[in-house]
């Protein structure tokens, strides 16, 4: 009897230990190898030694690099593909001597070359055409003002329109502000003509009265009222006139004139604004 009741709690102690050892398995920390590395910038690197470092350590160092190593937003000077205005000339019409040049102040010399290359970013695209035009006469002596970015800019009669004497001015409205890059104007190039009082100006104010940037000004007295003008008397040719906006945010572009030197009005056969 004794016998058997001792035999009877040797198996229970057994039953117990294999039951718990089962129930609670031993769990181990996954770890990860590193190498201590001896820093060299001339030789490879080499290992020191080698040591256990638990995973999860080793995947957040690694979460760390890749954090710090994409930018939270693009660069800013991520570089923009430049291409040459897309710029059409109209057919030349004036061959010889330009005349009546006598006395004109300040005029730059006459150049026979074309013009070079103008660079602006790509998706830079003549965003004048065929929009609203003002201007101070809404009547003019020949011609409409929407013939002013009708997209003829050839020099042919009744290309031209014809505004009256004095000081004149004409608005374009891009209908929405973009980045500007150069704003090409043909007066009149038929015959060789200089005028005068040229401004040009861009805003994102209809009334250019706040955020107004002026890109040409050749009033040389400021009789406009504008500010003395800096830039010099040209030539009006088939190559027009380009002036460079910079990237200039601005919806309005207006342009002034006041005569030239072979009467007292001013013409505009063409208004190209380029921008995106
Ligand atoms: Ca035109
Ligand atoms: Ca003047």
């Amino acid at each position: 009897m004794r016998n058997v009741l001792f035999l009877s709690m040797a198996m229970l102690v057994v039953m117990v230990t294999n039951g718990c050892t089962k129930k609670t398995p031993v769990q181990e920390t996954p770890t990860a190898t590193v190498k201590v590395e001896a820093a060299s910038k001339e030789k490879p690197p080499e290992v020191l030694s080698e040591v256990k470092v638990p995973v999860a350590e080793v995947k957040a160092e690694i979460k760390e690099v890749v954090k710090e190593a994409v930018p939270t937003e693009p660069a800013k000077d991520a570089k923009v593909e430049m291409i040459p205005l897309p710029l059409e000339l109209p057919k030349p019409m004036f061959v010889g001597t330009p005349e009546n040049l006598a006395g004109i102040e300040n005029l730059e010399a006459d150049s026979k070359k074309p013009r070079a290359p103008f660079y602006v970013p790509q998706g830079t695209k003549n965003l004048s055409l065929n929009k609203t035009v003002s201007s101070s006469e809404m009547d003019p002596i020949t011609g409409t003002v929407d013939m002013i970015v009708d997209g003829n800019k050839e020099a042919t009669e009744g290309s031209v329109v014809e505004l009256g004497p004095f000081e004149q001015w004409v608005v374009i409205d891009l209908e929405d502000e973009y980045e500007l890059y150069a704003i090409v104007f043909w007066h009149f190039h038929k015959t060789a003509r200089v005028y005068h009082d040229v401004v040009v100006q861009i805003s994102t104010d209809s009334e250019f009265i706040t955020d107004v940037a002026t890109l040409f000004n050749n009033d040389m007295d400021n009789s406009l009222g504008l500010g003395v003008g800096q830039d010099k008397h040209y030539i009006d040719k088939a190559k027009g006139r380009l002036v460079d906006a910079k990237g200039t945010k601005a919806r309005y572009v207006r342009l002034w004139s006041q005569a030239n030197n072979q009467n007292d009005y001013s013409h505009y056969v063409e208004v190209e604004v380029y921008g995106r």
